[in-house]
């Protein structure tokens, strides 16, 4: 009881030091979490994470401004300095080859830095393709590295057609069969991803990587 108090205490002050955009703060309590040998996957999704959403929330609401967005994001990018590379080291066999970017016009990459970093985590090879990605850039990575998994991220209802895009291309140039497309990002619905024919979607990046794994197990 007392190390659960302990640890929700820990999580709160994480996500309230990202909502008051207090860089110090979330490396302070970054580095508590270390020490008090929190799982840094739950610091993350269930702290930094959190208060990312309510930032969210209150640009959404013109409560804030974009300047308090980039300070809040630049608050939650140093805690992620801190806990990621605390996310165990890849396995030796590799699960498979993964692409992985943020679609055309859009520039949104904490998520996807913690997709990529989870499924590295996991024994993956990992292809990180960066923010604003074109459609062209995705399908060739691919091909050059022979992937068997392309994840999109999408943060925008703006950007989220980047996804399609990929997916339609793939259809028009008869390479759709040849890898596993998998989709997430604040907009990304189950409905949405049906509808596209995409292979699979998760919510956080720790579902992405089970829902990979197997679907890459169902292929072979
Ligand atoms: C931080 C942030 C920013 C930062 C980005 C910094 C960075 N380097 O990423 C800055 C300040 C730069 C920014 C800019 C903008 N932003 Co912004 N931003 C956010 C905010 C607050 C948090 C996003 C985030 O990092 N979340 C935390 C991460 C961990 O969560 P996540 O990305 O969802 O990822 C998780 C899962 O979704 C999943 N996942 C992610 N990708 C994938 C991919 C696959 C394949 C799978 C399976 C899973 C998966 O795994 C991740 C970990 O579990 C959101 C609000 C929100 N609620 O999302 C707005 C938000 C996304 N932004 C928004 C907007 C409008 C903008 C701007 C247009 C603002 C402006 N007027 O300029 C610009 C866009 C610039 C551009 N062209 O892209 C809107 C989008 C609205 C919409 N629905 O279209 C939001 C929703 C805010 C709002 N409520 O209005 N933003």
């Amino acid at each position: 009881m007392v190390i659960k108090m302990s640890e929700e205490e820990l999580l709160r002050k994480l996500s309230e030091a990202v909502i008051s955009c207090d860089r110090e703060a979330v490396v302070k309590a970054a580095q508590q979490a270390i020490e008090k040998k929190l799982d840094p996957l739950k610091a993350i999704e269930k702290g930094l994470s959190k208060g990312a959403i309510v930032v969210g929330d209150k640009f959404d609401k013109l409560e804030i401004f974009l300047t308090d967005l980039m300070m809040a994001a630049d608050a939650m990018k140093a805690g992620l300095n801190v806990l990621l590379p605390l996310i165990s080291e890849g396995k030796i066999s590799k699960k498979g080859i993964v692409i992985c970017g943020t679609v055309k016009g859009d520039i949104h990459d904490i998520g996807k830095n913690i997709l990529a970093a989870l499924f590295s985590a996991n024994g993956f090879d990992v292809h990180d393709l960066g923010v604003d990605v074109s459609t062209s850039k995705f399908i060739e990575e691919a091909e050059k590295v022979k992937a068997d998994v392309i994840a999109l991220s999408a943060l925008m209802s703006s950007t989220i057609g980047g996804q399609k895009d990929v997916i339609d291309y793939l259809k028009e140039t008869g390479k759709r069969e040849e890898f596993i497309v998998m989709v997430g990002g604040g907009p990304t619905t189950r409905e949405w991803t049906e509808e596209i024919g995409a292979d699979g979607y998760a919510e956080t990046a720790t579902e992405a990587v089970k829902v990979a794994s197997e679907l890459i197990k169902t292929r072979s």
